[in-house]
């Protein structure tokens, strides 16, 4: 019998393209969208939804037993930016949020959960260059200290209690079909809507802030791949390391000049500048490449034709649409 996925967050940047791509993959009625907000997105509407707030453990047991569902794909959280604002209610969310859904796989003996990390949990006292999976971790902000503390607790579940939980620390994520909130690295998704719009853009990272991104389009690729992989090949239960590429504002703003003619970028680095300054320039992914056979696809100058050409086709319809 086909297996029924739970996605929590679902409305998010990453939800709304995990649940396209699944439903594509198992069918419509075999993923149930859920998040605390309604779906905005159109995508989300051809296949069930609940209304679920992850810190509502009764709720999403109810919702569990409800569809059947076999797995979970926990991604509710607050983002860097974001929790450094409200650091009570992030610990809140991203600690208790997963804890629910670790303690329910635990009880209900659900086949896998998906809970995503981030390069957020290294630190000043990391390697910058190509950070090994394995290295020092001293996170200086609240959202790292949160994701650190996540792995540390998805190990264990697995070690003590058998939960097969599986992880990704994310680099900076690129997508087009939702507009960002909350993160260091959103200024990579920004500059498109302004550059498109006036070809014109103040980032809010200094010009040779070089840091770790990958196109969404990866980044969900790797998260079904590691959840389709057989569980032997799941070697670390506390988080992989991957890696899409790397690059500065300047050097994304040179390459978005080479398609936006006249295009000018100019800095005005805020809070998040020290955020980032204590996150890698790039990763080493060679564990997750050698254990489930993890291959990004685009480079800079194929993301960012991508990003310009979705971004124009969506607003093109919303001009369309009557
Ligand atoms: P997002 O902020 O776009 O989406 C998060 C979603 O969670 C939102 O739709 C929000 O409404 C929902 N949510 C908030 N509180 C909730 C609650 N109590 N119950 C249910 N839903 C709730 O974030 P995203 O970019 O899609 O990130 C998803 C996950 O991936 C997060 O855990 C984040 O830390 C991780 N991650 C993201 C990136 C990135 O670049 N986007 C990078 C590394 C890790
Ligand atoms: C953020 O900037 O907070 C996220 C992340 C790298 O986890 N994009």
């Amino acid at each position: 019998m086909q297996g029924k996925s739970l996605i929590i967050g679902a409305s998010g940047q990453i939800g709304i393209e995990l649940v396209i791509a699944l439903r594509k993959l198992r069918g419509e009625s075999n993923v149930i969208a859920s998040d605390l907000r309604d779906p905005v997105a159109e995508e989300l509407k051809n296949g069930p939804f609940e209304i679920v707030d992850t810190l509502d453990r009764k709720r999403i047991e109810s919702v569990i037993d409800q569809y059947g569902i076999t797995e979970v794909y926990q991604l509710a959280a607050l983002l860097s930016a974001t929790s450094e604002k409200f650091p009570d209610k992030a610990w809140n969310l991203n600690m208790n949020g997963l804890f629910n859904i670790l303690e329910i796989a635990k009880e209900k003996k659900l086949e896998k959960v998906f809970w995503p990390s981030s390069i957020a949990v290294f630190g000043p006292t990391t390697p910058k260059d190509s950070t090994p999976q394995f290295t020092i971790m001293e996170p200086t902000s609240v959202y790292g200290i949160s994701k650190l503390a996540g792995e540390r607790w998805c190990e264990y579940y697995y070690q003590k209690f058998g939960v097969d939980v599986r992880s990704l620390r994310y680099p900076g994520l690129i997508g087009f079909r939702s507009e960002p909130g909350g993160g260091t690295t959103d200024y990579a998704v920004d500059i498109f809507y302004h550059a498109i719009e006036n070809a014109r853009y103040s980032s809010f990272l200094s010009a040779n802030t070089m840091l770790p991104m990958m196109m969404m389009e990866d980044a969900i690729r790797a998260t079904i791949t590691i959840m389709g992989a057989p569980a032997e090949k799941i070697a670390i239960r506390s988080s992989y390391n991957i890696a899409g590429m790397s690059f500065t504002p300047a050097q994304l703003a040179a390459e978005i000049s080479k398609h936006i003619v006249g295009f000018r970028m100019d800095y005005s680095p805020d809070f998040r500048q020290s955020l980032a300054d204590s996150w890698p320039s790039s990763i080493d992914d060679s564990y997750a490449r050698r254990d489930w056979g993890w291959l990004p696809s685009y480079h800079l100058d194929s993301l960012v034709s991508t990003m310009l050409a979705e971004i124009r086709k969506k607003k093109l319809a919303h001009c369309e649409t009557p």
